[in-house]
């Protein structure tokens, strides 16, 4: 016969008599220390005695210290000490429920819960998922433990009351905002560290560590808060990016390319929305992490500027059916030549920060160069070159390459993605990583456009979008390089000119030195201007 010997004959211990019946014991009495009775066959006391003649016990106290003592002693006594589950309660199958525990009438015990030993779960109580009851709490009436809670040992939560869970101190998360970003996407528990990530100039980017399945600590997310000087509207940015993404997915798959690696997957919110706005109005977003992927400054083998040409070239491509008047601009006249020309004869007017007379022959290059701003707006305007759906900032470290095989994988950074002009793509690319040196280096002497590296992109960019251009555009992909980089160059005098209102900056003439750079390779780039349409013709 199956025998339940119950510690504790008060009004709770009554509930679980019943509940013992329910579940098959078909014998059930009770050691209490004052109550007298039929059913009551000793004093608490007598347990270890009790034992010759009953093999299963619990301690059925509504006290919580006097609960956990007693099932702490029938365990020790050796005892058997069941969970006493009633019928009508719902449990996960993955929730652990400890010796000793209580869990009444039409309770709740969510997915990966656990309930630690001797714990009650009082009729009607709710515990959501993830969250702990430790040893000897109670879950009063009707409460509720929110997902992710911890309820302290031998605590009580009252009859009808709501528990929210409490933040965990997430290591590197130092600002009150990224951790409320970090929670945001839910990654609040699982959660093992940030830290900063990646190269930009514009938005703030931290990768977010969390443990695979073996416990070891791995980039999976990246989070990144929008600068929203730069980028007004973040909604109208996020729906590009979604758009793009999700269309590239679906090109990806045709090609039976690899999903997760080849185009960027943007997560949303746990409130479904495409960014996460913290306290200070400013916006979060968060993508995967793209695994075994490296990422280069400059070029280091001319094999990945060649792989870099074809992963643009077919980024183009792929894009090619992509409905470009859907998008939004999310930075308006972002590559009108001529506008950030006139942008930079203001700032050189105003010279707010008196910084003009340290830049005077940098001026003046740029100043001499007005009309070559015009040469390609003139030409979309007259409808000689055709708008596509362009990345608008296809810098080397732009791209991400498979580690493994060296093969350029998936283009990142798709805030500008707009209608535009495929030789600024073309052309910010070679402005970029046909340099023989970084963007930012001072000893110019280092600093040289190599027409070499310019001939192997083309070679690999009209590889893959040959078909795709107009003989006008392909004509027009060497004044791309040549106006890209003066922009560029025009665009971080400006921003000196201004005070670094724009790029970030790590000293004082950062800027400088970048226009410096810059208008150095627009120059060579002007000497060997011929050998570079030349070699355009050759691959054409
Ligand atoms: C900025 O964010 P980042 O570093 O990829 C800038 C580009 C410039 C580039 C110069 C939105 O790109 O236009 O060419 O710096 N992006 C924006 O390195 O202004
Ligand atoms: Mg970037």
């Amino acid at each position: 016969m199956k025998a339940l010997l119950i510690l504790g004959a008060g009004g709770f211990g009554q509930m679980v008599k019943e509940t013992a019946a329910m579940i098959g014991y078909e014998q059930v009495v009770f050691l209490d220390d004052a109550a007298k009775g039929a059913d009551v066959v000793g004093k608490c006391c007598d347990y270890v005695i009790k034992h010759q003649e009953y093999t299963t016990a619990v301690a059925a106290f509504g006290n919580n210290r006097t609960r956990l003592y007693w099932t702490d002693k029938l365990i020790e006594e050796g005892y058997e000490v069941p969970a006493i589950v009633h019928p009508s309660a719902i449990i996960s199958p993955s929730a652990v429920i400890e010796p000793g525990c209580f869990i009444m009438q039409r309770a709740v015990v969510n997915t990966h819960t656990h309930i630690e030993r001797g714990a009650l779960i009082n009729s009607g109580a709710v515990v959501d998922h993830d969250s702990v009851v430790c040893r000897g709490a109670h879950v009063c009436l009707g409460s509720i433990v929110k997902a992710n809670c911890t309820i302290e040992e031998g605590k009580k939560v009252e009859a009808g009351e709501v528990v929210f869970s409490t933040r965990r101190k997430i290591e590197g998360a130092d600002s009150r905002s990224l951790e409320d970003a970090v929670y945001a996407f839910g990654f609040g528990t699982q959660c093992s560290y940030v830290k900063p990530f990646g190269e930009g100039h514009i938005n703030e980017t931290y990768a977010v560590y969390m443990p695979d399945e073996n416990g070891v600590d791995e980039p999976l997310y990246v989070l990144q808060r929008v600068n929203i000087n730069v980028f007004k509207n973040p909604a109208e940015v996020m729906e590009n990016i979604f758009g793009v993404t999700e269309y590239l997915r679906d090109v990806i798959r045709r090609e039976g390319g690899n999903l997760d690696r080849e185009t960027l997957s943007y997560i949303k919110t746990k409130s479904g929305d495409t960014y996460f706005e913290d306290d200070e109005g400013q916006p979060w977003r968060c993508l995967n992490y793209v695994s075994n992927s490296v990422c280069y400054q400059t070029v280091e083998r001319p094999e990945q500027f060649y792989q870099s040409a074809r992963s643009f070239g077919h980024f183009l491509k792929q894009l090619g059916d992509y409905p470009a008047e859907s998008l939004h601009e999310t930075i308006p006249q972002f590559h009108d030549t001529v506008k950030r020309f006139h942008d930079f004869e203001a700032a050189v007017k105003k010279d707010v920060k008196n910084r003009g007379r340290l830049c005077r022959p940098e001026t003046e290059f740029a100043l001499a160069r007005e009309e070559d701003c015009g040469v390609l707006m003139k030409q979309l305007q007259e409808g000689i070159l055709p708008l596509r759906v362009t990345h608008n900032d296809t810098k080397l470290n732009n791209i991400l390459f498979d580690a493994d095989t060296g093969k350029g994988l998936c283009i990142i950074d798709l805030d500008t993605i707009m209608p535009g002009l495929a030789a600024n793509d073309f052309g910010d690319s070679i402005r970029f990583g046909a340099s023989t040196a970084e963007e930012d280096e001072p000893d110019l002497d280092k600093v040289h456009f190599d027409i070499h590296l310019y001939e192997l992109y083309v070679k690999g960019y009209l590889e893959m979008a040959k078909d795709v251009l107009t003989p006008a555009e392909i004509e027009s992909l060497p004044w791309g390089a040549r106006l890209m980089t003066l922009e560029c160059g025009i665009r971080f005098l400006t921003d000196f000119l201004q005070g670094d209102v724009y790029f970030k900056t790590a000293y004082p003439e950062h800027n400088l030195v970048r226009a410096r750079t810059q208008f150095r390779l627009v120059k060579e780039m002007e000497e060997q201007f011929e050998a570079m349409c030349e070699i355009i013709k050759k691959y054409q």
